[in-house]
């Protein structure tokens, strides 16, 4: 597999005919078929089938597209060229003239025309350090980074591909946006204009390249006016995540070394005596025994596991699962599996063997409904010790130093490349199945390296081994937030770094970058420096403890933001181009949900600019004042970091960091000169409760009426009773009505950036 290099548009035949009535497509002698859907808001797939050449129906997790519609917005021409029409009519996007679609033997590919001043986003999990994704050729094939790439190269420069694959690009037109997602799983690629990475005296056109190896060539074409409107159908389409447990949303502290009931308890005391919050204590291969997935070792658990998971409670344990078995007869998950059958095959047709921690291991075959339903047995059975959750390694599938093509699917029937990005897939909808089986009403909480279209229905993505380095820290604002316009929206690094020691330095920037984050957990290589937070100077363990808890006290504005997503498909964590116009296409800052904005220290510079985007003033959480928007410079303050909240927000929080009920916040209200609405939805944070209608809402009005401002808060829905809430106004009011009557006013001060600030808490008599 050649992971940087594509196929020339020039080793393609090209279309010598096609009837747009029949569909009947002629491409170098073959006749294929050709069919164009139309679905409702902008939504297209386009279809070249041919079923001697491709099979359908390979795909483990179908797409949801919204129902068909008659009239579309993308046109296919006599030449068969593809021309994509924005909303206003105008046609946006367009092959290159006689290259709609390309076949070199079992290999597809589509050459777009590169629109004037286009620029390009998504492509899932990339490394490249930035945004804007023009000028980049890249395949989508899982990854085991550090086993698959030298060290010099992944230490600190981007590797490519990486764990995860999403096929998908979404182009900025100018004034309105088109998403590309090529639903193949066989090495796709894509090229956004030349790339630069290898010299060539050559220049070769612009166009924008899509294609794969093999597969049946499908293209969906979502087209809208904004980057959100385009970004919220993606989800849909290919699956929105589903509302996580509240816990999930905390703090995660792992580290690989932790190993049992020993090490659970220290961190448990630790957590407790450092008042620092933590949900999430996760348990590395050393809690198997002799890393035996579906064991637990003897020595770390010498009660069995539910007792030590019960001695940490309320917090939860979340081990790891390996999708490698070791090939050891008497083991019985091995014989198990062998004797059902459910491991994957070489092409002799013994099972396949690749060498990764066990020793010789074997792989089940997540492919199959047999394979699937075997691993969802054992899944439930660990699901039933009290694990709240797991995280599926090595799904990528590591195989060590073994080349993995020869790993077969389906009884040896089908070669690699039809389903190694879909591997981990299957272990995901596998793994979920048995958290449901054992636990129906509890929420499940996966974490996966490895995924494919459709991961957003089943697991959280960690961004997997990066290097605690500076290299690592600032590229992981634009690998998440593409990941999260890919559709992968519940994601985050390893905070701090996994790779080589961290340092003080950098791991107070890296939680202040990342303390609102989708997913936040602080994981660390073995035999590397320990960085749980109370591994730094004093003054620094409260700088860490300060944003945990700041986490912790916005946990009802994030729990919103995911409501928010599982319905709409808008992620918690967006680049500023999601809501406003940006022409930098900005690396360095991020906004949460619509209100919060950050714009964090990335490199050790004394000072930054800050871009405040849009119209509005925004609030600064490090001096208390409205600042018009435009540029602002930040000095770089070891205990603070710059943060912004949007004129006509309201934020839920929770009063304390110690609160655990939804039902009982805060209504953080920042008006200047814009009027604010939200609003605020909860439930009991952990069970299915919510699709039973057990949620409630709560409408909350801020008008600013010269010097009064007017506040008013409706029950809209009591599904999980009642609401028990307080006020706090930031920046100066003058009086303040509160649905109708007068309140006074008591002085209060807030701390989320590492600085108080002045606000005002309304008197509530009740
Ligand atoms: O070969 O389980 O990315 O988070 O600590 C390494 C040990 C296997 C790779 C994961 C990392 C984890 C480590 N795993």
């Amino acid at each position: 597999m050649y992971f940087t290099k594509v196929p020339h548009p020039a080793n393609f035949a090209y279309p010598e005919r096609y009837d747009p009535k029949t569909g009947v497509l002629r491409v170098g002698g073959r006749r294929l078929e050709a069919t164009l859907q139309a679905y409702e808001g902008g939504v297209h797939r386009l279809r070249i089938e041919d079923p001697e050449l491709w099979e359908d129906g390979l795909m483990l997790c179908p797409l949801t597209p919204p129902p068909a519609s008659e009239s579309g917005m993308v046109r296919v021409t006599k030449g068969f060229e593809i021309e994509v029409f924005g909303v206003k009519g105008e046609p946006i996007l367009r092959s290159r003239p006689g290259l709609g679609f390309g076949l070199m033997g079992a290999a597809s590919i589509f050459v777009f025309a590169r629109p004037e001043k286009a620029r390009f986003f998504g492509m899932g999990e990339k490394t490249f350090g930035r945004l804007e994704l023009s000028g980049i050729r890249t395949k989508f094939w899982n990854t085991d980074v550090w086993a698959d790439f030298h060290w010099m190269q992944w230490s600190s420069h981007p590797s490519d591909p990486y764990y995860l694959s999403v096929p998908y690009i979404v182009v900025d037109c100018g004034e309105e946006f088109v998403g590309l997602l090529f639903e193949n799983a066989c090495a796709p690629f894509i090229e956004t204009g030349a790339a630069t990475t290898i010299p060539t005296e050559h220049v070769e056109p612009q166009d924008l390249l899509i294609g794969a190896e093999d597969g049946l060539p499908t293209l969906w074409i979502i087209i809208g006016p904004t980057l959100a409107d385009v970004t919220s159908k993606l989800a849909k389409l290919v699956g929105t995540t589903p509302l996580p447990p509240l816990w999930a949303l905390g703090y995660h502290q792992s580290r690989w070394g932790y190993g049992g009931e020993k090490d659970l308890i220290e961190l448990d005391t630790a957590f407790e005596q450092h008042r620092i919050p933590c949900d999430g204590l996760w348990l590395d291969i050393d809690y198997m025994e002799g890393y035996r997935v579906f064991t637990y070792s003897k020595k770390g658990f010498q009660k069995g596991p539910e007792k030590a998971v019960k001695k940490v409670s309320p917090r939860r344990v979340v081990p790891i699962l390996d999708p490698g078995v070791k090939l050891e007869p008497g083991y019985p998950v091995y014989d198990h599996g062998q004797k059902q059958r459910i491991f994957c095959q070489n092409p002799q047709g013994q099972d396949f063997v690749g060498m990764v921690w066990p020793g010789r291991t074997v792989f089940p075959d997540f492919t199959t409904e047999k394979g699937r339903k075997w691993w969802t047995g054992y899944a439930k059975e660990f699901r039933a010790k009290g694990f709240a959750g797991a995280w599926l390694d090595m799904n990528d599938p590591a195989t060590g130093a073994v080349d993995p093509l020869a790993m077969l699917f389906r009884d040896g029937r089908y070669p690699h490349r039809f389903f190694h990005n879909q591997y981990a897939l299957g272990m995901q909808m596998a793994t979920r199945d048995g958290f449901l089986a054992a636990e129906p009403d509890r929420r499940p909480f996966l974490l996966t390296r490895s995924g494919w279209i459709g991961t957003s229905r089943f697991s959280a993505v960690w961004t997997g081994d990066n290097v605690s380095n500076r290299f690592y820290l600032k590229g992981c604002i634009p690998t998440t937030l593409n990941l999260a316009l890919s559709g992968i929206p519940f994601n985050g690094p390893d905070v701090g770094g996994f790779g080589d020691d961290t340092t003080e330095d950098l791991m107070l920037d890296w939680v202040k970058c990342c303390f609102l984050f989708p997913f936040m957990r602080n994981h660390s290589v073995f035999g590397s420096r320990p960085q749980e937070p109370w591994r730094f100077s004093r003054r620094g363990t409260k700088i860490i403890g300060h944003f945990i808890r700041t986490r912790y006290r916005l946990l009802p504005y994030l729990y919103n933001l995911f409501i928010e997503q599982e319905e709409e498909g808008h992620p918690a964590i967006r680049p500023l181009l999601y809501h406003f116009a940006d022409p930098q296409a900005i690396s360095d800052q991020f906004l949460v949900g619509p209100s919060l904005l950050q714009a964090p220290f990335l490199d050790g510079e004394p000072s930054r600019l800050a871009v405040l985007p849009g119209r509005r003033r925004w609030f600064s959480f490090e001096t208390g004042e409205w600042l018009k928007p435009g540029r602002v410079r930040a000095v770089a303050d070891l205990g603070a970091t710059p943060l912004f909240v949007r004129d006509g927000s309201i934020v839920p929080a929770f009063p304390d960091e110690e609160e655990r009920s939804l039902a009982r916040v805060e209504f953080h209200v920042f008006v200047d000169r814009v009027d604010a609405r939200t609003v605020y939805r909860f439930d009991d944070g952990e069970t299915y409760g919510y699709r039973r209608g057990e949620r409630s809402a709560v409408e909350v009005l801020a008008k600013r009426r010269k010097e009064r401002l007017e506040v008013e808060i409706l029950s809209l829905a009591e599904g999980s009773g009642p609401l028990d809430y307080s006020v706090v106004i930031h920046g100066e009011p003058g009086a303040v009505v509160l649905n109708g009557q007068k309140v006074g006013l008591q002085r209060t001060t807030v701390d989320w950036a590492g600085c108080r600030v002045r606000a005002n808490r309304l008197r509530l008599s009740r």
